[in-house]
């Protein structure tokens, strides 16, 4: 018997997977409900539901993954548009505003998501919030030497920040830009729209995990009466 979560995972994923239409160019992001929706994307082009489809990604675990599925892949500087993305995230607020960077990735992400035509978020119920930051660190991908002195500027911005420490590697986590992480706790982000400018506004900071008016569609995957419901 499948775990309910994994199953919810895939129904969201699925549901993703079908908004996808032929002749798309497709942002492919990154998390394992992602993951699903890329896997169901290589389905429906195998069977020939779909055709013509080409992926644009800046993550690798997205890379492989289309490579597994055979969904032909191309690049930023080739495309000129993208019709869809489906990425993850880790907090939504009612206002469709996110919070990535769980993965240390936002920056990348931000780049495919917010080119989007439609961009849909898929999740699961637990990451639904009245108020970003309630459950999540902000994650601000800063260069190196600018660490101390942003993460001043953090504090004076209400914030608590942290560097990020590997779980595997010793030392901080090191971004695919060679850049570190801070994670910070604010105890309530009641403009993060305005604070999404104030951080990268900070000398040192390359993106913040805050994704204001940048969604379209969020598909939330819940279990009901142990059956994966998406809405
Ligand atoms: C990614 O998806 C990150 O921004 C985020 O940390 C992650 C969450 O994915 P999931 O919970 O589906 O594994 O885009």
């Amino acid at each position: 018997m499948s775990d309910p979560i994994v199953m919810m995972k895939q129904e969201v994923g699925k549901a993703a997977a079908a908004r996808v239409k032929s002749d798309s160019i497709v942002g492919l992001g990154t998390g394992s409900t992602t993951a699903y929706a890329i896997q169901y994307i290589g389905e429906r082009l195998q069977s020939g539901e779909l055709k013509n489809i080409v992926g644009v990604t800046t993550s690798f675990q997205a890379e492989v993954l289309a490579r597994k599925y055979n969904i032909p892949l191309s690049t930023l500087d080739v495309v000129d548009r993208i019709d869809i993305a489906i990425d993850g995230a880790d907090e939504v607020d009612p206002q469709k505003n996110l919070i990535k960077g769980g993965g240390a990735a936002h920056t990348q992400e931000k780049i495919v998501d917010s080119l989007a035509e439609q961009f849909i978020v898929v999740v699961d119920g637990g990451k639904l919030v009245d108020k970003l930051g309630s459950t999540f660190l902000l994650p601000v991908e800063v260069i190196p030497k600018a660490v101390v002195p942003v993460m001043r500027k953090l504090e004076q911005l209400g914030g608590k920040p942290e560097l990020r420490m590997g779980v595997k590697k010793a030392g901080p986590v090191v971004t695919d830009q060679g850049n570190l992480v801070i994670d910070v706790k604010f105890d309530s982000i009641d403009d993060p729209a305005t604070l999404e400018k104030t951080i990268n506004n900070i000398p040192g900071v390359l993106e913040n995990g805050l994704f204001v008016g940048v969604t379209d569609v969020v598909l939330v995957g819940e279990i009901i009466d142990n059956k994966p419901v998406v809405r």
